[in-house]
């Protein structure tokens, strides 16, 4: 029997786990079947805990300090390169028409971050998030090849055969924004058929959920829209809060912990990002399952350093977050 090491606690238990959602259990030396067997009784298919967790305490199945000792999850801090019409660029709060363009050569912005110790790249076709036409798609192919990180893709992808057309060209993910909210059957499709390599992206206008390069905005909570993805495959949520994407004002930490308290999916931070520091108020919040970061504009104007940013978030320091939980996590 296969006991998978991850786990989330049912709402009502977060008192118990100190605030604690996402946490992974460690097995026993010598006693793994035993345990599993009795751990398989009290779990659902999603492998969430359908009974509080005193209940397993009081069963010896579960202690305060198992929780992600043996294998922390780091929180990678993804480089963004946003691209439109070939050129390196940010948008401010998504306004195509407050562009900032960054360089003229993505496959060099890219091994740039590859070369500062990027672990992913997150690419951005703002063409296609508009016009749902892949107008970059010689600029995405040039970087996937050059790269040696996995590299993911949102903007325009809007079926099964256009995301199975990126992964086959080697892109590790595809990301799902507007298809998401007006398919998705489809997203749920691909995210079984391509285990892990399907992710969705929630970008938020006042909590509701916008799309098509952010003109549209829908009556659909981004919250729910989340929870609507559960158990269904999804590698992970980008969830991005509009109102500070591009700016240098600082997460919207509020909205991802909503969004990381809406689904066991890992959330990955976008918006706002502008210093060090903004990164590192995340770990408060990594405990709930955010898991990455992605940083776009503070990488061009210089006012967060990778390499530094990487060596301050590196597996001590969310160790420690995640061992000692503050207020700010059971709010
Ligand atoms: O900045 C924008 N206006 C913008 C942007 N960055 N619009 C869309 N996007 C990104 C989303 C997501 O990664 O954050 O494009 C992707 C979604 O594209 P689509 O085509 O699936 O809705």
């Amino acid at each position: 029997m296969k006991l998978p090491h991850r786990w989330t606690a049912q709402p009502g238990s977060l008192t118990l786990t100190h605030g604690y959602r996402h946490f992974e259990l460690l097995g026993e030396q010598g006693k793994g079947a035993e345990r599993a067997a009795r751990l398989m009784a009290v779990l659902d298919p999603q492998c969430r805990l359908l009974v509080p967790l005193r209940q397993l305490r009081d069963q010896g199945l579960w202690q305060p300090g198992w929780q992600s000792l043996s294998r922390p999850a780091a929180m990678q801090i993804i480089p963004a390169i946003d691209l439109l019409d070939g050129h390196c660029v940010r948008l401010h709060q998504g306004d195509y028409d407050q562009v900032t363009r960054f360089n003229d050569d993505p496959v060099a912005q890219a091994l740039d971050w590859q070369r500062q110790g990027a672990q992913r790249l997150h690419l951005v076709d703002l063409d296609g998030a508009k016009t749902g036409q892949p107008i970059n798609d010689q600029a995405v192919k040039a970087i996937t090849a050059a790269l040696s990180i996995p590299v993911q893709l949102g903007g325009g992808v809007r079926s099964a055969e256009r995301a199975e057309e990126l992964l086959a060209c080697g892109l590790d993910r595809v990301i799902l924004g507007t298809v998401a909210i007006e398919q998705p059957e489809l997203v749920k499709e691909l995210a079984t058929r391509h285990p892990g390599k399907v992710v969705v992206g929630i970008d938020a206008k006042d909590g509701l959920v916008a799309t098509r390069g952010w003109i549209e905005t829908s009556t659909v909570k981004a919250t729910d829209l989340a929870q609507s993805f559960e158990g269904c495959g999804v590698a992970a949520i980008i969830s991005t809060d509009i109102a500070t994407d591009g700016t240098l004002a600082g997460p919207n930490l509020d909205a991802l912990r909503a969004m990381a308290e809406a689904s066991s999916i890992p959330v990955i931070a976008s918006g706002g990002i502008g210093t060090l520091e903004d990164i590192l108020s995340l770990l408060s919040i990594a405990p709930l399952g955010v898991e990455g970061v992605i940083v776009g504009r503070a990488l061009y104007d210089g006012t967060v350093d990778l390499a530094e940013a990487l060596q301050a978030i590196g597996p001590e320091r969310l160790q420690d977050a995640l061992t000692s939980p503050t207020g700010s996590i059971t709010g």
